[in-house]
């Protein structure tokens, strides 16, 4: 029979659910990773359900993110992911040791096998057929006790990648035309299926880089087939024998393909800030450059580094510009070492940072005011490099050093000849860098600093509920937007009430203290709500001050499913027009929502009160002697009823309390 990749796998890890795309299904979860930034709240999350040890046969601490220790903060976190590792049977991967993606793909990732990560880059393990996808915390905390994973079956897109790459261009610039033709909304609801003659010239991590940035499409995840490249990768990684073959079956059936020559591709950049405003490289060159970044979880293999270093070779860096460099993983930094590659990068001037996320989450590597900087990232949203009104663009590693020795956007086939990688005949798999967890975990103790504070109760809905918009957005706004991140707030991601200090203040600086204390409340928003990051923080700390309910004209996935774990009622418009009747300060109702929910409802009125008549047409009604303006406009909710119930108690952990 015919079927894709997808389906092969979804299926043998079905729990319950049909695979037709817009069911809910369950999967089985084989693999679990969480990194520090998210994973001190899923780990406490993990710890309130009671179970003795993780259930998963792989799960994974990676500390990448909260690098720097500028006070306790950071290095209690760090303590604690790491004697809870232990206690509850985790590998725990220190700092130092490399960007969860990177390190999971060389010493874990297997083809066929499913991964549930809390951070939104998690399809990068898809570049070696698993099945991979980003989830909330919470999520994977469920995951860890051994619950399935559950999900809106998504529509299969098939991209068919035909050619080779001309000299310069590789496979960052892949997906930034996939972004360019299909936007950071295009994804969205899918998972994209690459196949086609090009995957025989494509290794691991350069299919590794494409399936990263599926996350800035808006996709569910991304996969590659596991083939003769796959199994090379495993066999260098000293894992050959989790190598099986996977590949889809007779004539699959995509939803839509998408063909994709890379022969005809050339070097592409996104402009700031937002990593689908892709153009061609020569449409911008000459524009000065102070600062390039290469690195991430998208840009950090050996193969990515090395094609820097040759480059550098015998070349000095532009005066103007700093480069810094920052390894995906302790492998490739000792592999680049052994290959020769450390040398001319420092030699050209380069700062070589230890292994981690660094600047792309903004812990340190902030660009000077009304500077140009390049980066090899996967995200360029607006204010996330730590610096306001940056001028972030994103490019691939070839890109990036052509600005470095230019000291301008340019088109790097002016450099010349292209050095181009292949594997090394010899790679050094250093097994040491990751902590297993030891035979006898129970007798560990997990150490809390006073930074650590436990997750609070939350509410139930009430029969009706009442409150007031407190806040409209437009479209598109980003996890960065609702609660940014950065060297000053991420180290608060344990903290809640602390952090939730912070929420919304990008787009409103008074929005935690204006709104605190006043009951419940609305967030009114536009297209793609919540896209980019699995912070689940940017559910729970809005929550924490009294944000209930979200009306927008739709949502990104993964921010949807948070919402709804923390009890977050998720609306959209049924009539997306009406986004312009709401504005800041108008009473809200929602009349007998509980029951309506519970009923399995999916439309539901919508009441606004305003002490003035705002539009023509609003219902005259009499408040305590004072005269108020009604309106009754249509909301929609879709929801499976296991949501319904979700939302109706307050969010996941109640109901996983209820049973
Ligand atoms: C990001 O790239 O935005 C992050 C930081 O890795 C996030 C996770 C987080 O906010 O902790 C992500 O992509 O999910
Ligand atoms: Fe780290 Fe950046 Fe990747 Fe997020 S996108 S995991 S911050 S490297």
């Amino acid at each position: 029979m015919s079927k894709t990749i997808v389906e092969q796998v979804m299926a043998a890890h079905l729990v319950s659910g049909e695979l037709v795309s817009g069911a809910e299904v369950a999967l089985k979860i084989d693999h679990t990773l969480t990194q520090d930034a998210t994973g001190t709240l899923a780990y406490l999350e993990f710890e309130a359900m009671g179970v003795p040890r993780a259930v998963p046969e792989v799960a994974v601490s990676y500390v990448d993110h909260n690098l720097l220790q500028t006070d306790f903060r950071n290095a209690d976190d760090h303590r604690f992911l790491r004697t809870m590792a232990a206690r509850y049977g985790l590998y725990f991967s220190p700092p130092g040791n490399g960007i969860s993606h990177q390190v999971h793909l060389e010493r874990f990732s297997a083809p066929g096998k499913t991964l549930l990560g809390s951070d939104s880059h998690t399809p990068t393990a898809g570049g070696a057929g698993m099945l991979a996808f980003g989830a909330g915390g919470l999520d994977v905390a469920l995951a860890l006790a051994g619950q399935p994973f559950y999900l809106i079956m998504p529509e299969i897109l098939g991209v068919r990648l035909a050619g080779r790459f001309a000299p310069w261009v590789s496979a960052k610039d892949v997906i930034l035309e996939v972004l360019r033709r299909l936007t950071v909304k295009g994804g969205r609801g899918k998972i994209i299926e690459y196949f086609g003659p090009a995957l025989r010239f494509l290794s691991v991590p350069e299919r590794a880089a494409i399936a990263n940035m599926g996350a800035e499409l808006g996709a569910t995840t991304s996969i590659f087939p596991a083939d003769a490249q796959t199994r090379k990768f495993l066999a260098l990684q000293g894992r050959e024998e989790d190598f099986r073959p996977l590949k889809a079956h007779g004539r699959p059936q995509y939803a839509q393909v998408l063909e994709l020559d890379l022969a005809s591709l050339e070097p592409l950049i996104a402009c700031p800030s937002s990593p689908d405003k892709v153009v061609p490289v020569k449409k911008v060159s000459g524009t000065p450059v102070d600062q390039v970044l290469i690195g991430s979880c998208a840009n950090s293999s050996f193969r990515d580094l090395m094609v820097v270093a040759r480059t550098l070779k015998g070349r000095r860096l532009h005066p103007r510009v700093s480069l810094e460099i920052n390894p995906g993983s302790l492998q490739v930094l000792e592999n680049l070492a052994l290959a020769g590659g450390l040398l001319p990068l420092l030699s050209a001037g380069a700062r070589v940072m230890p292994p981690g996320c660094w600047g792309c989450i903004g812990m340190g590597q902030a660009p000077a005011t009304g500077s140009v900087s390049v980066r090899t990232f996967p995200r360029n949203f607006p204010g996330r490099s730590g610096t306001k009104d940056d001028q972030v663009y994103l490019a691939s590693p070839e890109t990036a050093v052509a600005a470095a020795v230019f000291g301008e956007i340019t088109d790097p086939r002016r450099l010349g000849d292209y050095p181009r990688i292949g594997a090394p005949r010899y790679f050094l798999v250093n097994g040491r860098s990751l902590v297993p967890p030891p035979p006898a975990g129970e007798k560990v103790e997990v150490i809390r600093g006073p930074n650590i504070v436990a997750f609070p109760q939350l509410s139930p809905l009430p029969d009706t509920w009442r409150g007031e918009v407190w806040l409209k957005v437009g479209d598109h706004v980003t996890t960065d937007d609702i609660l940014p991140a950065g060297s000053q707030i991420l180290p608060l991601r344990s903290n809640l009430p602390e952090i939730s200090k912070y929420a919304f203040t990008r787009l409103d600086p008074e929005f935690p203290s204006r709104v605190q204390g006043r009951g419940e409340g609305a967030v009114i928003g536009g297209e793609n709500y919540g896209q980019g990051s699995s912070r689940e923080h940017a559910a729970l700390a809005p929550r924490y001050l009294g944000v209930r309910v979200k009306l927008v004209k739709s949502f990104a996935r993964i921010h949807l499913a948070n919402l709804i774990n923390f009890g977050i009622l998720p609306l959209t418009f049924e009539n997306p027009g009406d986004y312009d009747l709401l504005t800041q300060g108008q009473k809200l109702e929602l009349p007998n929502i509980r029951q309506l929910l519970l009923d399995g409802a999916d439309r539901l009125p919508f009441k606004v009160f305003g002490e003035k008549p705002w539009i023509q047409g609003v219902r005259v009604i009499r408040f305590k002697e004072k005269k108020v303006y009604e309106k009754e406009i249509w909301v929609r909710v879709d929801l499976s009823t296991r949501q319904r119930r979700m939302l109706a108690l307050g969010g996941a952990l109640n109901l996983a309390r209820e049973g």
